[in-house]
């Protein structure tokens, strides 16, 4: 047996540490796994899904050599050199002849993997790449424009000290979202002292242990929050003299909120005005509310002045930037800066943190305007499946003058590729993701590599580095000083290395790549992609210095910079980086210090809601559909195997049961869902957990993989087959998948 290792479990952005034991009897496995107690937050939490990673690790489609179209649409496999050269000549001809600008970049990482994101940049710097987005703008890009407006950053809860919890649209018993989730929750559950709020019209496993469970009508958040806002203000049950020391631009808004008709938006919600009420008293007789909001509302209607309506009841009672609020993190790598900047160059959507909406890229191909994209690259990303309107997305790939796909398995968005490149997994090399929002301690986690990669196979580092050797020089000497300096130590390549971009500030273009091919090289073998990180630790060092330190980082006469790389290149377990004060959310907020309410373009939204709602379905299509849950056996695109499901083998679609009774439908029964979109064959469960009328299909099912028989096989419906690209946010371009007017019939 083989003592324990460390890592981290990829099938969800906690990254929750295990500890495993490795067995090599049939393939690379994991024999045995639990939660690692020395993991700075999860401290041995693990899920139900942990225990089934060897289902990623040994995928039985792994992709195990570069692959090439060919003329019947098949993929023959080629050697590396071919593939990165051929690649090269493609990218670097269509830039070119059309400009940098026409290649899009989708993707960089996934649930526990961001390391592809650093090592692209220089690919991209190179081809002179300027449009990109990954998953984040079709969920979260609404969210990071508001919290960029109010706070100067993106907001997170402490569930860990409030003593009142609001989740809206989210079930964090099945996605976590918040370390140790379902532990958390049930201690919530437990303590007297401490209550719960769970906005969603399904009775979720969250709700299940909720004080308060606001069954709100699908889609209607929006004038639930308003109402709940409006009752704090008209009732004047607001903090008086937090809005007066801490918060501005608030007088056109509340003069809106004044004029809200709290009993009409109550009624379109669903929700009684009794209960507004008795949740408005609950949230002001409270001492510290954290509030978290998810797909639920992000994938909906309304989304964006959603993320705005929720943050004025917390905002306007206080509830910010004390423990057990909410706060605004900091860590290694910033996710979401929420700068709304510049617009997609045909269809003009709006950027958001970098990012053009998911929804807006099959248009900005499928077009004769000459500024359409003509080529893309897809790394850890299978938008085909994940982006709305599957079928729209392989045209937009099928008209691309051509397409490249990074990844470990013959995806969705793979199968639609000119080249495919196969890589190391995540337990192949070293790796780390951003997901680290804890406060005031911050941590992160660089998991050291378990398994040597298949032969023949790259990692993301290793692959851009070659593609790069193929479209510019790759200053040599440069490489021998540095790695020269190295050998004297690293306080002495630091100041080499800020001497060359001083000297020459365009190799800022190649940086990635420079540090992995001298830095990355000195480091313990398998470590190597682990050197993209390095100047994400001096940026910290230098920004964070103090809080740094009192995380127990010294500088040791290196600089602390690289000390804090040292620290984090050396716990394989996570470790504390920061340890700041809360004054310090404060800090982020600008100048004053003030959180600023004013949002013009969405108090005018506000106005909207006064018109009242329309009605989402009609004869054609009466019911709403929530296209995406998250269940206890799904993990998005990670594990394709289907296999893996302990339960939900299907992934079946939940109605109440007097709506099943009514289709003459029951458990186990077939129907067709029918959208505007298209149409599918799904599994029935009925399940008095939906509300009449609401149906939910979960996501990452309509994987294909080999059957045993040897053939590509579907198991469940893939959602975004039934998805439009048209039903979006209007100032974030976030899709509507969770509601989604459908028929269903049985057959
Ligand atoms: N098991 C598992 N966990 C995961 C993932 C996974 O694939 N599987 N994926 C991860 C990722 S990428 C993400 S972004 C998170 C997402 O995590 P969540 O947002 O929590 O996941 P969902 O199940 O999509 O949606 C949450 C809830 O929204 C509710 N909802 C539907 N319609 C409405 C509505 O109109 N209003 C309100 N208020 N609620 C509504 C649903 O009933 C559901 O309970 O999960 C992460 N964790
Ligand atoms: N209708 C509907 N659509 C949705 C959702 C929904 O609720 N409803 N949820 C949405 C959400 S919140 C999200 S986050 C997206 C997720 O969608 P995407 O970001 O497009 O992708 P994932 O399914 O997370 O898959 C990540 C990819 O990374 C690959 N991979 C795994 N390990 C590695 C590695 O080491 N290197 C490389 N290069 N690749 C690797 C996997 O094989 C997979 O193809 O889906 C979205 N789509
Ligand atoms: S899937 Fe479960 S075990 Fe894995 S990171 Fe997420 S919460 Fe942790
Ligand atoms: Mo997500």
């Amino acid at each position: 047996m083989s003592d324990w290792k460390v890592s981290c479990c990829v099938l969800c952005g906690n990254n929750c540490g295990i500890k495993v034991q490795l067995g090599s009897e049939n393939g690379q496995e994991f024999t045995r796994i639990k939660g690692d107690e020395n993991h700075p937050f999860s401290k041995g939490y693990l899920c139900n899904k942990a225990s089934r990673l060897n289902y990623y690790l040994n995928a039985k489609d792994r992709l195990l050599t570069p692959m090439r179209r060919n003329d019947t649409g098949g993929y023959d496999a080629i050697d590396w050199d071919t593939a990165l050269s051929e690649i090269a000549d493609k990218l670097t001809g269509i830039r070119d002849e059309f400009g940098g600008d026409k290649i899009f970049y989708y993707g960089g990482g996934g649930q526990g993997n961001h390391t592809p994101g650093l090592y692209s940049r220089s690919t991209n710097a190179t081809l002179g790449i300027e449009y990109r987005t990954n998953a984040l703008a079709q969920e979260k890009t609404g969210e990071f424009w508001v919290c960029n407006q109010m706070f100067g950053g993106w907001a997170h809860p402490d569930m860990d000290n409030c003593d009142l919890a609001i989740f809206i649209g989210k079930n964090p018993w099945h996605s976590h979202g918040i370390q140790r989730a379902r532990a958390t929750l049930r201690e919530i559950a437990k303590d007297s002292g401490r209550k719960m709020i769970v906005i969603d019209p399904k009775r979720s496993e969250t709700a299940d242990l909720a004080d308060i469970h606001l069954a709100v009508r699908p889609a209607r958040d929006a004038w639930l929050l308003a109402a709940i806002a409006a009752t704090l203000v008209q009732q004047e049950m607001y903090d008086r003299q937090f809005i007066q020391d801490r918060v501005k631009g608030y007088e056109d808004l509340f003069a809106i909120l004044e004029s809200i008709d709290t009993p009409e938006f109550a009624e379109i919600s669903g929700i009684s005005p009794e209960q507004i009420q008795e949740v408005a008293q609950l949230i002001v007789d409270s001492d510290r509310v954290a509030v978290v909001e998810d797909l639920g509302v992000q994938m909906n209607r309304h989304s964006t002045l959603v993320s705005y309506l929720q943050r004025l009841i917390w905002v306007t009672t206080g509830n910010f930037g004390r423990p057990g609020t909410n706060y605004i993190p900091l860590g290694m790598g910033t996710l979401g800066e929420g700068q709304r900047q510049g617009k997609s160059p045909v269809t003009g959507a709006p950027i958001i943190s970098g990012l053009i909406p998911c929804n807006s890229v099959a248009e900005e191909i499928l077009t004769d305007h000459p500024s359409r994209f003509r080529a893309m690259i897809v790394d850890s990303a299978n938008p085909v499946h994940s982006v709305a309107d599957s079928e729209k997305f392989r045209e937009a790939m099928d008209r691309l003058e051509f397409s490249v796909v990074i990844d470990v398995a013959m995806t969705e968005t793979a199968r639609e590729a000119d080249y495919v490149l196969p890589v190391a997994n995540q337990y192949e090399k070293a790796e780390a993701a951003f997901f680290n929002f804890e406060f005031p301690n911050n941590y992160f986690h660089v998991r050291h590599p378990l398994f040597e990669a298949p032969e023949g196979l790259l990692t993301e580092a290793e692959i851009h580095s070659r593609l790069l050797t193929k479209m510019v020089t790759i200053p040599e000497d440069l490489i021998s000083n540095l790695n020269a300096a190295l050998d004297e130590g690293m306080a002495c390549f630091q100041e080499q290395v800020f001497k060359a971009l001083a000297e020459d500030p365009s190799l800022m273009d190649i940086a990635p790549t420079l540090l992995y091919r001298t830095l990355g090289q000195h480091l313990p073998a398998g470590m190597e992609t682990a050197a993209g990180l390095w100047p994400l630790a001096q940026q910290l060092a230098v920004r964070k210095q103090a809080a740094v330190e009192k995380a127990g980082i010294s500088d040791q006469g290196q600089g602390l910079g690289n000390a804090l790389f040292d620290v984090i290149i050396n716990s394989p377990s996570g470790a504390i980086i920061l340890s700041e004060e809360w004054a310090d959310t404060w800090s982020r907020l600008g100048s004053d210090g003030k959180v600023n309410l004013s949002n013009p373009e969405l108090l005018a939204e506000i106005d909207v809601l006064q018109a009242g709602a329309s009605d989402e379905t009609s004869s054609e299509y009466p019911f709403l559909m929530a296209a995406g849950e998250r269940r206890a056996f799904t993990a998005n695109t990670i594990i394709r195997d289907p296999d893996w499901r302990r339960k939900d083998a299907e992934g079946a679609l939940l109605i109440h049961p007097e709506d099943a009774a009514r289709l003459n439908l029951g458990s186990g029964s077939r129907a067709t869902i029918t959208t505007q979109t298209g149409d599918a064959n799904v599994l029935v469960e009925v399940s008095d957990r939906m509300m009449r009328g609401h149906v939910s299909l979960p996501n990452g099912y309509g994987l294909g993989s080999t059957s045993k028989d040897g053939e590509w096989e579907l198991t469940g419906v893939a959602p975004n087959e039934l998805t439009s690209f048209e039903d979006r946010d209007k100032f974030a371009g976030t899709p509507w998948h969770k509601s989604i007017p459908v028929r269903i019939e049985a057959c």
